[in-house]
């Protein structure tokens, strides 16, 4: 164990931010200011702060737990590396290769999610795995990939927020998810710049802006629409861009021009006035962006929401230019590099597609197998957990709870409990967890080293601090175990580096191309920027062939040096199209997969609150966090609350097609009378995803978290 502070990196949210770890007299951890990273600058938010507590034996699985007589009871870990061995090989003996279910998640690092994805597909031999990452910003990776040929969530770093003339931020409410980004935006209006906000609340966010939209939940693909028909009425459109670098303007100029602002206001609830000044905020300015984050994401519709946003940014020549661009805020700690990998259901290693007969060759090829013998895509996310019981039968879980987290929460664990075989690895006794048949044990951020990718596409290395306490063994150790135990002697290592070194060249000559980033150099520069590839000459390999390079050769490029230096900005000459030029998708508006109507008359959008993190499983274990935010609540208008004749802190039955949750009222004039909003942190008769709709999006898969038809009950009590 270091004696002095280890520079390492937060285990919760894609910002990464970094931190020092300092080791304390009593054999704990404490969390001390790092200022030489330079996106948070030693700034943390609470969870981050407090993240240590979670190390803590007292709230964490030290020993291997096997289902005996009902109950969960302590095992050695050959036992449990035994059973589970044993109850895959089992069903896949019985049910075939694609009866074993695996899901992972974003918050694994990205040597964890290479294994798992080659697990699955190796030594499982199944195409059943996907990850929580399908939750969370599919949407915004398949419109990016559609419109720009590649799918990095920012194409350049945070540092060019400030720099830039105006900043549409949809659906994102980064004062309370990535508290210390905030500053970015308080330089860019200290700097001049202007700042848009959609969200259907005022929320911490919103009350920043110089101006704030407030759709109805669900319908930002036609506010996106009625801001660019305005943008063509009032001749804002740069043409020369357009013909330049851009195809499909036609159709997508004819679909924006069927939603004229009335109509759009009729939608939205956002009035003409506020559109057109919105354009003008937009427009006026030399460079402007668009974020977006879940909540245009988290829709039936996503894809195309989030490819009408893009339309907006290519027609008025705001992509791959400098200090202008569309990106997306990427969530989980590794939901960048989580998506690139291979534990996505049609995918292989450096965001490579499973169909692609050459990247199944190359691939292959580094693992060592017969191309044939890789099985083709899976099921996504939501439709591989309804699944389970019925077509899947066993399941191994790695780094996600899909019991809290999961859209209609309810089918979902009463699918989990129907399995045959379940096993989970988790550092604490998660809701899934407990349902499952095997636990095991596993480290954590700071007892254990690997990489991860932040939301700027930057690579960065997470260090080991501490030893992990007695019984605890990592991921990859796991997965070298059950891999012997399946009869796979090779290709499984248990040390984080020689996964790295093999997952450099997976994806060699990939979209997501590490190939020439080495634990060395992350060590010594603070990140590297994707892709990088091992040849300085090769600005790596987009889909259209060794020429076709992904954002070309970037101008802030470092003097050529013996290593590539990576690539913070993407497209600034080109996109990773075959032509270089990006995609316009002509999109129309289209309702929510639910509606309100007279049974079910009001909208529930959900979401987070600053001081917990995802299910829960981690930060409702720790006490100073709880204390801020104890529970889940339901927020609602004044006048929805009078109708119902709740006073603040009653408690409040939200009521949906899929079942129902209760919660105390939060009472504000924050958020639209139409509208009520639950937070989904919490297991039990409050759970927000008992009720939501896991209706999905046609390309992304992306279940409809953001908006659904609900009624309110007074609960007496
Ligand atoms: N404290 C905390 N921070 C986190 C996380 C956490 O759980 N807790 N999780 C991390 C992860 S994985 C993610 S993905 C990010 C998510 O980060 P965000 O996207 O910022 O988080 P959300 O709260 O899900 O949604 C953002 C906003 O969308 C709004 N919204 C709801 N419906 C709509 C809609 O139809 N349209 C629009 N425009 N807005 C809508 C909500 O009111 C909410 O304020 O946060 C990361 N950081
Ligand atoms: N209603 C509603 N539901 C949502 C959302 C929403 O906005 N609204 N957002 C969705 C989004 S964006 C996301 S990202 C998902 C996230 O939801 P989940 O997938 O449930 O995410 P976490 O709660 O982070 O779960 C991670 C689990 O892995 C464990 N873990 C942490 N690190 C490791 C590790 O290194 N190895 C292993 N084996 N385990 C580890 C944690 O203890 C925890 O139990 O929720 C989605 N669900
Ligand atoms: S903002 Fe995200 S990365 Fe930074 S300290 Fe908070 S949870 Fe950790
Ligand atoms: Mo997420």
């Amino acid at each position: 164990m270091q004696n002095s502070a280890t520079p390492t990196h937060c285990p919760y949210c894609a910002l990464q931010c970094g931190m020092n770890l300092t080791p304390a007299a009593d054999g704990t951890v404490e969390v001390t200011e790092r200022a030489d990273f330079p996106v948070n600058r030693g700034a943390l938010c609470g969870k981050g702060r407090t993240a240590p507590a979670v190390l803590s034996s007292r709230v964490r699985l030290t020993s291997p737990l096997v289902r005996s007589a009902g109950a969960l009871v302590p095992a050695s870990w050959d036992e449990a590396l035994d059973r589970i061995a044993e109850g895959l090989a089992r069903t896949r003996a019985e049910h075939g290769p694609d009866a074993v279910g695996v899901f992972g998640g974003g918050g694994l690092t990205n040597e964890k999610a290479y294994a798992l994805g080659k697990f699955a597909r190796v030594v499982l031999g199944t195409s059943q795995i996907d990850y929580n990452g399908r939750f969370c910003m599919s949407s915004a990776a398949a419109a990016g990939t559609k419109a720009f040929g590649l799918d990095r969530g920012l194409p350049f770093p945070l540092a060019d927020i400030p720099r830039t003339g105006c900043v549409i931020l949809v659906g994102s409410n980064l004062a309370e998810t990535m508290p210390p980004a905030l500053r970015y935006l308080t330089e860019l209006k200290d700097n001049g710049g202007t700042l848009i906000v959609v969200d259907p609340r005022r929320t911490r966010t919103a009350v920043q802006a110089d101006l704030h939209l407030a759709p109805r939940p669900g319908t930002d693909l036609a506010l996106a629409l009625g801001l660019l028909h305005l943008v063509v009425a009032e001749g804002r459109t740069d043409e020369a861009y357009i013909r330049e670098r851009t195809v499909g303007w036609e159709e997508a100029r004819a679909a924006a021009m069927a939603h004229w602002p009335e109509y759009v206001e009729r939608i939205t609830g956002v009035s003409v006035p506020q559109l057109r000044r919105a354009v003008r905020m937009f427009c006026e300015p030399e460079a402007a962006m668009v974020l977006t984050a879940r909540g245009p994401e988290q829709q039936s519709k996503g894809t195309d929401t989030v490819g009408a946003w893009i339309n907006l940014c290519l027609a008025t020549g705001r992509a791959g230019r400098p200090r202008s661009g569309y990106g997306c805020l990427t969530g989980q700690g590794n939901g960048q590099g989580g998506r690139e990998h291979g534990q996505k259901a049609d995918q292989l290693p450096g965001y490579r597609k499973l169909t692609d007969p050459a990247a199944r060759r190359h691939v292959a090829g580094v693992w060592g197998v017969d191309p044939d013998s890789l099985p083709g895509p899976g099921r996504s996310a939501y439709e591989l957990l309804d699944a389970l019981g019925t077509d899947i039968r066993s399941l191994l879980l790695m780094g996600s709870n899909p019991v809290v987290s999961a859209p209609r929460a309810a089918h979902v664990e009463e699918r989990v409990r129907s399995l045959d075989f379940l096993a989970v690895c988790d550092v604490v006794l998660s809701e899934t967890a407990a349902l499952a048949d095997v636990v095991l044990p596993v480290t954590q951020w700071a007892e254990e080293t690997g990489t991860m990718t932040s939301l700027e596409g930057r690579v960065l290395l997470r260090r080991r601090a501490i030893a992990p306490p007695e019984g605890v063994r990592s991921d990859l150790e796991v997965l070298h175990g059950l891999a012997a135990r399946l009869g796979v002697e090779k290709g499984f290592p248990a040390d984080p580096e020689e996964v790295f070194e093999e997952l450099r060249r997976a994806s060699a000559g990939g979209p997501a191309d590490y190939s020439g980033i080495t634990y060395r150099r992350l060590a010594e520069e603070n990140g590297v920027f994707w892709p990088c590839p091992a040849s300085p000459d090769a600005a790596g390999a987009a889909p259209g062939g060794p020429d076709a390079r992904p954002g070309g050769p970037a101008r802030d490029r470092a003097p050529a040096t013996a290593a590539h230096p990576g690539t913070p900005r993407l497209f600034l000459d080109r996109f990773a199209t075959e032509d270089g030029r990006a995609r316009f998708v002509p999109v129309a508006h289209r309702a929510a997969a639910e509606e309100p109507d007279e049974e079910y008359p009001v909208l529930l959008t959900t979401g987070r609150v600053v001081a917990q993190y995802q299910s829960g499983a981690q930060t409702r274990r720790v006490d100073e966090l709880n204390a801020a935010a104890p529970g889940p609540f339901v927020e609602l208008h004044p006048r929805l609350a009078a109708r119902l004749g709740a006073a603040e802190g009653d408690p409040v039955a939200v009521v949906s097609r899929r079942g129902r949750a209760v919660a105390p009222a939060r009472i504000t004039t924050a958020i639209r009378p139409d509208t009520v909003f639950m937070p989904f942190h919490w297991p039990g008769e409050g759970r927000a995803n008992t009720l939501t709709n896991p209706a999905l999006d046609p390309a992304s898969r992306m279940p409809e978290f953001k908006a659904c038809a609900v009624r309110l009950e007074a609960v007496r009590q």
